[in-house]
C-alpha cells in the first residue's frame, strides 16, 4: 500500500518536493487557503454560539485535506463534497457568505455563483458517492476529459451504498477520485470500531482499482497525489481511492462535546501534527517568510471572513415556505397541503375544502 508524505510534522522535507511545492508563491497560496479555512471555521463556531448560525461541522486540523483537494482540481472538474470540506469549496470559489447561508439554513447558500457545476454540501452520510460516480459516468459518455472528486469521511466507508457506488465506478472505469477524509472518528465512534480493515484505502482493491494513503496533514502530499489520480482519471485510467490520514481536532459539530468520549492527551498529541504549523515551518525554512508576512496574511483572512459574515448577516431571511421550494421540481400532494397549512394555519385546521 502506497503511503505518501513530503514534509515531516516539524516542517522538514523528506526529499525532493513536487514541482509546485518548489515555487514560493504556490506554497503561500496553500498556506493562505488553510488559514482562510481555519478563520472561516472559527467565525462559524462564534456565530453558532451566539445564536446566528445553525449546527456547524468544523474542519479544525483537517484543512490540508480539503485545500489539497481543491488545489489539485482543474476548474472544470466537479467537486462532490461531504460537509467538512469548506477548504475545497472556498478554494474553488464558493464564497464565505454562501457557506454561512447554507449553515444558517438558507438554500440560497448552495446556489454557488462561482463553481456552478459543483455539488452542494451533503449531510446524509455517503449518499453523495453514487451521485459522484454518476457525474464521472456523464463525463465518460460525453467524451469529456474531466473528472469528479468525491469526498467522504472514514465513517462513510462502512456503508453498503458507498461500496456499491465504488464497485460500479470500478466496473465502468469512471473518471473519479474518491478521497476519504479519515479524521479517525465518526461522531463518537473511533476508527477501530468502524471496520476491521487494516486501512480504508484497501477497500478499493475489492472494487478493482488502486487505493493509497497520504499524510492528510501534509497539504503538499494531498495535492500531489490527488493531482496524479485526476490525471489518470481524465486520461481514461479509471478511479483511485485516496485515504488521507488526519485527525478531527474539534468536536464533531457544535452540537457535540467530544471531551465526553475521547482523551485530551490524544488531542494534544494530534495538535503536534497540525497542518498549518507544518507548512509555516517549511515556508520559514525555504523562503524568506517572516513575522510581517504572517501578520499580513492573518489580517487578510480575517478581513475576508468578517466581510463574508457581514454579507450573510445582512441577507434578509426567506419566508418559512422556502423550505418547500428546493426539494422537488413538482411538489407532491402531501407537501402541497403542508405548505398551505404553513401559509394559512386556520384554514388548514378546518380541513380540506370539498368543492365537489
Ligand atoms: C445516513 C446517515 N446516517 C447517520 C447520520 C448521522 N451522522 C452525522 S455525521 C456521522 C458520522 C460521520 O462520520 P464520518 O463519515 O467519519 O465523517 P466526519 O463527521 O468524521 O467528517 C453520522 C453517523 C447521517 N448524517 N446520515
Ligand atoms: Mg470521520
Amino acid at each position: 500500500m502506497r503511503w505518501t508524505g513530503y514534509v515531516d510534522p516539524d516542517g522538514t522535507p523528506r526529499g525532493d518536493l513536487p514541482g509546485f511545492a518548489r515555487r514560493e508563491e504556490e506554497l503561500i497560496d496553500l498556506y493562505r487557503a488553510m488559514w482562510l479555512t481555519r478563520t472561516f471555521d472559527a467565525k462559524a463556531v462564534a456565530l453558532q454560539r451566539t445564536g446566528r448560525l445553525g449546527t456547524f461541522a468544523s474542519s479544525l486540523g483537517q484543512e490540508a485535506v480539503a485545500v489539497g483537494v481543491g488545489a489539485a482540481m482543474r476548474h472544470d472538474d466537479v467537486l462532490v463534497p461531504s460537509f467538512r470540506e469548506s477548504g475545497a469549496q472556498l478554494w474553488r470559489g464558493v464564497s464565505p457568505a454562501e457557506l454561512y447561508l447554507y449553515w444558517g439554513g438558507d438554500e440560497r447558500g448552495s446556489d454557488f455563483a462561482g463553481p456552478r457545476g459543483d455539488f452542494p454540501i451533503c449531510v446524509p452520510i455517503g449518499t453523495q458517492v453514487a451521485h459522484a460516480v454518476g457525474v464521472g459516468l456523464a463525463f465518460q459518455l460525453r467524451g469529456e476529459p474531466r473528472a469528479a472528486v468525491c469526498l467522504m469521511g472514514d465513517g462513510a466507508t462502512s456503508r453498503g451504498d458507498v461500496y456499491a457506488a465504488m464497485n460500479y465506478a470500478g466496473v465502468r472505469r469512471a473518471p473519479i477520485v474518491f478521497v476519504v477524509n479519515n479524521n479517525q472518528w465518526a461522531i463518537s465512534l473511533p476508527r477501530s470500531n468502524q471496520t476491521a480493515a487494516e486501512t480504508l484505502a484497501q477497500k478499493a482493491i475489492g472494487c478493482g482499482f488502486t487505493g493509497e494513503q497520504v499524510d492528510g496533514n501534509d497539504v503538499i502530499a494531498v495535492r500531489h497525489r490527488v493531482e496524479v489520480a485526476l490525471q489518470q482519471a481524465r486520461a481514461g485510467g479509471g478511479p483511485t481511492l485516496i485515504e488521507a490520514l488526519t485527525y478531527r481536532l474539534a468536536d464533531h459539530t457544535t452540537a457535540d462535546d467530544a471531551s465526553r468520549y475521547r482523551d485530551d492527551d490524544a488531542v494534544s498529541e494530534a495538535w503536534g501534527r497540525d497542518p498549518l504549523s507544518r507548512l509555516r515551518a517549511l515556508l520559514v525554512a525555504v523562503t524568506s517568510w517572516g513575522r510581517d508576512d504572517e501578520e499580513a496574511l492573518l489580517a487578510e483572512c480575517n478581513e475576508r471572513i468578517e466581510a463574508g459574515a457581514e454579507d450573510y448577516l445582512a441577507t434578509a431571511a426567506l419566508p418559512p415556505t422556502a423550505m418547500f421550494d428546493h426539494l422537488h421540481a413538482v411538489l407532491p400532494e402531501a407537501l402541497v397541503e403542508q405548505r398551505a397549512a404553513l401559509v394559512a394555519p386556520d384554514a388548514a385546521e378546518a380541513g380540506p375544502v370539498d368543492d365537489g
